[in-house]
């Protein structure tokens, strides 16, 4: 068992959160308390693992380059509201994602490299700079949160397997195992979850490989052991626990760019004046408070990546 010691933003969050939050928290706690003591299948903090091999690496030293202009959303409420079709189409699958086993886990990267390779993730996190960055991260869905992601820039990894000069798209694509998640027997969505990005998407500084959450190992309910954090764009490009990266030369089709192409758009970067068909992107609800805050293009990220997009049209390529 880690022992953790509390940091300064955690403190900081919780004295900031609205006393009525506080309150049910408080109640939550005992809830979970009791459930501990009625099984053994519940842990003290059920909705993180603690049985992961790579514990010993967190916490990670956080760069103080990534800022944030909210305070980070309280951990329990993010490990507990998640997007994960694979484990069911709501956002309390946190339970039935304890199910997905991460170890041996491998990636598989191919497509036009030089040095396509099966990596362990054990080996993987012992090569790379691993480091925790400070995230927003907003969901299409017109929700968002503020996060403390540990993992490494995906550059790192690129450089590693050497691209082709021909290669121009990364396609990034999920663990398929119908057995063990009940939402891949739904065989109306085109599983496996894909995304992809440019290769200079890709190779941005902001893309960022995530193998922990809050200090330690990522929950699994969080895409564990490895997933995307594309913090300018919205949250269905940040794929998890992948297990393939391809390089291509033909731009990838996505998960839900198969479902609804008209409402889930390759570039999918954050833009409040380009509304969803169905509800508008001006405006966002921070969740775990009872905020909802303006919609700002690149999500706040402009600085890092507005140049990767200055040959686009302005209106809609930005979003499909
Ligand atoms: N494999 C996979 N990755 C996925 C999803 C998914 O259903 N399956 N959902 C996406 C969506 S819509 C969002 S908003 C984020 C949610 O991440 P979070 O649960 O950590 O907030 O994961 C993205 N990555
Ligand atoms: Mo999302």
């Amino acid at each position: 068992m880690l022992i953790r010691i509390p940091r300064g933003w955690e403190l900081k969050e919780s004295a900031a959160t609205p006393e009525s939050a506080y309150l049910d928290r408080r109640n939550l706690m005992k809830g979970a308390a009791a459930a501990a003591l009625a099984g053994p299948f519940v842990a003290s903090a059920a909705w993180t693992a603690d049985d992961d091999p790579s514990a010993g690496r967190y916490p990670l030293q956080r760069n103080i380059k990534f800022t944030l202009d909210r305070e980070v959303t309280e951990e329990k409420v993010n490990a507990t509201y998640n997007n994960f079709y694979e484990f069911g189409s709501h956002k309390q699958i946190w339970r039935d994602a304890q199910k997905l086993p991460i170890r041996p886990w491998t990636l598989k990267i191919d497509g036009m490299v030089q040095k396509p390779m099966e990596i362990g993730i054990d080996d993987l996190l012992a090569k790379m700079p691993l480091e925790e960055r400070l995230y927003r991260h907003r969901c299409v869905e017109a929700w968002a949160m503020a996060i403390p992601w540990g993992g490494f820039e995906l550059s790192h990894l690129i450089k590693l397997v050497e691209p082709l000069a021909g290669a121009k798209y990364v396609q990034f694509e999920t663990f398929m195992n119908p057995r063990l998640a009940s939402g891949q027997r739904q065989t109306w969505y085109p599983w496996p979850y894909r995304e992809g990005l440019t290769i200079d998407e890709a190779m941005n500084e902001l893309t960022f490989m995530v193998t922990g959450t809050y200090g330690k190992p990522a929950a699994k309910q969080f895409g564990a052991p490895l997933r995307l954090a594309l913090p300018w764009k919205y949250g269905f490009k940040s794929a998890k626990s992948i297990a393939r990266i391809t390089f291509t030369d033909q731009r990838p089709q996505s998960f839900w760019e198969v479902i609804q192409p008209s409402e889930y758009g390759f570039w999918a970067n954050v833009n409040p004046a380009f509304n969803h068909p169905r509800w508008s992107q001006a405006s966002e609800r921070l969740l775990g408070s009872d905020k909802r805050v303006p919609t700002v293009i690149y999500n706040g990220y402009g600085e890092f990546v507005a140049s990767l997009y200055k040959d686009l049209p302005q209106d809609r390529a930005l979003f499909s």
